[in-house]
């Protein structure tokens, strides 16, 4: 342990603590860019300058280790002035356009910015030449804008260290340092998974999703076209975030209550078609435990981590799920089932689908990806997205009421929730196939929220082994060792975001581990106080096997619900 003083307050922390850290310690918030709590240190931006008072030293605080005896101001003259001297720098070089930008609001330079008090006068008086870069919007999920680059090197770290894909570098130096994907690429031709990491912690607007709003808007004011709607299961617990609720909140209700007034024609859930993914899928893997089929079986449902499989592990993609996404499935059905249903001429149909991710905007252009005759889903928009719309909208969403969903797909069970977690999958798999085969019912199989993690399940004389890896870095070490043949896992689930769903890409910034914890357990709550908690008790999966689709794995099930990828 270490004592030292920062302004004025004494401290005790761990000795290899950061000055910045210790300071955090005793609620002083010192400011930051590129520093990120869940990467290694860059301290490149030196934006959390503070003064040494002994030495008079300027210290950057994220980067010194505390010492005995320091004494340290963060609010000095001295340590204010090297702070704004450092943003006036960054912003010389930025295009200062934040009235149109996509973060406007939601900015971290922004921010600081107007915390340091630094105003338009002397914005101008700092403008230099700016760099002039061409901006990579060839997709197929996210689009990058070097010019709005600070080069924090966020996105370059999360992507090596996190997802270990390393899609992105520094290329050049001094003025023309720049971030490019590996080779300079276009995004379009790159190994990336489109798990839009580097997007989550991109502290400005260089890198963001590729935005389908003005698609959505134009399909609502279409009088010719019916307008139905899915939202997927992590954004009950994370929607609230972007207006100001505490992380975790579920706003379940009042986030159908927005769709509706937004004008969609039908309102349902991804977490019914996550139920009908457990139906497919855990018959599939009962299948493989019987012989038919390889294991360990692996999940296919993220759309990152099906990317990441076909260019790092396309040995073992006959492994994966045929079964496809839950997004998919609804789609599918939302062409089929839903108009015949309702009576509706399918051609008609628009399929929107609000999601956590950047990938699934990726996922449903695949080209195998349609069941039905027409393109399956029309838009996907992110949670970050559907929350803008809210608001130009100009809907007061923490006043409104709690709707219910729709009939038809919009019932789902604690079961179909999870899935918006590491684990969720899993857990729903073994719940249904535990009960078909001893008619027994699962206790947790508590895989907590982080890495890589395994349990053992007891289904009669068989003990299955189960195993997951969140965040693609964690999913390469699990992968080597199944390829290595170390480890006999019977059942595999990747999901290619830390923390899953709760932490996806198109998720509300910014996001730390300790929030997605807190996603987390609101999505476990809502499963908690189900009262349904098994995907094939949920009635509305009965009917549609009733009425449409025959048994899980017949002849409609294959064609409309299952998917193959190749090497
Ligand atoms: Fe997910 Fe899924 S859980 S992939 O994490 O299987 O995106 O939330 O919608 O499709 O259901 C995402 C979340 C989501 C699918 C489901
Ligand atoms: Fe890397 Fe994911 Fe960003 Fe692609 S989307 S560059 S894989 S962090």
């Amino acid at each position: 342990k270490v004592k030292l003083t920062i302004d004025k307050q004494i401290i005790e922390v761990d000795s290899d603590a950061s000055v910045l850290e210790a300071a955090k310690e005793l609620g002083i918030d010192i400011p930051t860019l590129c520093y990120h709590p869940d990467l290694s240190l860059h301290g490149a931006c030196r934006v959390c300058m503070v003064e040494d008072e002994e030495s008079g030293k300027l210290l950057a605080s994220c980067a010194t280790p505390v010492r005995e005896g320091m004494i340290i101001s963060t609010r000095s003259m001295k340590a204010r002035r090297a702070r704004r001297r450092n943003v006036e720098l960054l912003l010389a070089n930025h295009p200062n356009d934040c009235l149109g930008c996509d973060r406007n609001n939601h900015c971290e330079l922004q921010e600081i910015t107007y915390e340091l008090g630094i105003r338009s006068q002397d914005v101008e008086r700092v403008s230099g030449e700016k760099r002039v870069h061409e901006l990579d919007t060839t997709g197929p999920a996210l689009k990058r804008d070097p010019n709005k680059c600070i080069l924090c090197g966020r996105c370059v770290r999360i992507c090596e260290e996190v997802q270990g894909v390393s899609a992105l570098q520094f290329t050049n130096r001094g003025f023309d340092s720049i971030v490019v994907t590996a080779f300079d690429l276009p995004q379009a031709e790159i190994n990336c998974a489109n798990c839009g990491q580097c997007a989550t912690v991109c502290p400005v607007a260089a890198i963001t999703e590729l935005s389908e709003i003005e698609k959505v808007w134009a399909a609502l004011e279409d009088n010719d076209k019916h307008v139905i709607v899915q939202t997927a299961p992590s954004v009950q617990a994370t929607l609230g975030e972007e207006f100001g609720m505490e992380t975790g909140t579920v706003v379940t209700g009042k986030m159908v209550a927005a769709l509706r007034r937004m004008g969609f024609d039908q309102v349902f859930s991804t977490d019914f078609a996550a139920d009908l993914t457990i139906m497919e899928e855990g018959n599939e893997f009962l299948k493989k435990l019987n012989g038919e089929g390889e294991l360990p079986h692996i999940t296919s449902c993220c759309p990152g981590w099906v990317k990441y499989a076909e260019h790092n592990f396309s040995d073992l993609l006959p492994h994966l799920s045929s079964a496809k996404s839950p997004m998919q499935m609804f789609s599918a059905l939302g062409k089929t089932y839903y108009p015949e249903q309702a009576g509706i001429d399918p051609e008609k149909i628009y399929t929107v689908a609000v999601m956590p991710c950047t990938a699934k905007k990726f996922e449903k252009d695949r080209e195998e990806i349609n069941g039905s005759d027409f393109k399956d889903t029309d838009a996907v928009l992110t949670t970050r997205e559907f929350a803008r719309m809210i608001k130009e909208m100009g809907i007061d969403f923490k006043d409104l009421p709690d709707e219910e969903y729709d009939e038809l797909m919009g019932e789902s069970t604690g079961a179909g929730t999870i899935f918006g977690t590491t684990g969720g999958v899993a857990e729903a798999a073994v719940r249904t196939v535990k009960e078909e085969l001893t008619g027994e019912a699962l206790e947790r199989l508590n895989l907590g929220f982080r890495g890589v993690n395994h349990a053992e399940v007891k289904i009669g004389d068989r003990l299955i082994k189960v195993a997951i890896a969140n965040g693609l870095g964690n999913a390469e070490k699990l992968l080597e060792r199944v390829r290595a043949g170390e480890c006999d896992f019977d059942f595999i689930e990747v999901m290619a975001c830390p923390h899953g769903c709760v932490g996806g890409g198109g998720q509300p910034r910014p996001a730390t581990n300790e929030k997605k914890d807190k996603r987390a357990q609101g999505l476990a709550s809502i499963d908690d106080s189900s009262k349904i908690r098994k995907s094939h008790e949920n009635p509305q999966i009965v009917k549609l096997y009733k009425e449409f689709l025959g048994e899980p794995l017949g002849g409609e099930s294959h064609h409309l619900l299952h998917t193959k990828y190749k090497a």
